[in-house]
């Protein structure tokens, strides 16, 4: 199952839809289109490297007005893997969760 996940420019596909993902999978972002597939119907699409603060220089940060800001799924009370807090340690408590390992803040 996936949730929240973040995938831009991979050479075949962002997302595989032959790898039998959880149809229970929701709010994953892609750059091609995939994460909007069968396995999943509100997939987001057209994330790409302008979404973050400067990956030419390796910061993965998310910017303000990211494709994917706000569009995540709350998984603080998730039953399978909860957590509140992103990949800077940072809670996720402005109300909306972003897609992918970071959280947008100022
Ligand atoms: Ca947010």
């Amino acid at each position: 199952m996936l949730k929240n996940n973040l995938a831009i420019g991979n050479s075949d596909y962002d997302f595989d839809a032959d790898a039998n993902f959880s149809t229970d999978s929701s709010n994953n972002c892609s750059s091609d289109g995939s994460a909007a597939s069968a396995f999943e119907t509100d997939g987001i699409t057209g994330a790409s490297e302008n979404d973050f603060v400067l990956a030419a220089g390796g910061n993965y940060h998310i910017k303000s007005d990211a494709t994917c800001a706000n569009e995540g799924t709350n998984l603080a009370s998730d039953p399978d893997l909860s957590f509140s807090t992103d990949i800077d340690l940072q809670q996720r408590d402005d109300g909306s969760w972003d897609i992918g390992a970071d959280e947008y803040f100022p």
